[in-house]
């Protein structure tokens, strides 16, 4: 089991949107997550630079910013698109962070 960590980028005054989307978060996005090996995901948010910091634990070879060739990632993300600095692709501007400290 790997631990992973990425930075995203909330668009300004999308707090409560972004957390209402992911209280109703798609229950077939959800199972794929899951499928995947994806688990104990959480996403934090810096109110004051409005950088959402993601962590996950995943089993399999990438994490939920590697599923975008699904057709249920491809349609979460361009409906989140509104509330998120994304790429061209719709996909989140997402950066990758490094692990500086783990405690058992
Ligand atoms: C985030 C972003 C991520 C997705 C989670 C569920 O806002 O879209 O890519 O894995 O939602």
């Amino acid at each position: 089991m790997q631990r992973l960590a990425f930075k995203m980028y909330l668009n300004e005054g999308q707090k409560a949107e972004y957390k209402k989307r992911h209280n109703e978060i798609w229950p077939e996005l959800k199972q794929l997550l899951k499928d995947a090996g994806v688990s104990e995901y959480s996403i934090f948010l810096d109110e004051e630079t409005n950088i959402l910091f993601a962590f996950q634990k995943v089993s399999g070879k990438g994490g939920s910013q590697d599923l975008g060739q699904t057709e249920i990632v491809q349609k979460w993300w361009a409906f989140m698109k509104d509330v998120m600095k994304t790429n061209p692709d719709n996909s989140p501007v997402s950066v990758q962070l490094e692990e500086v400290f783990y405690m058992e």
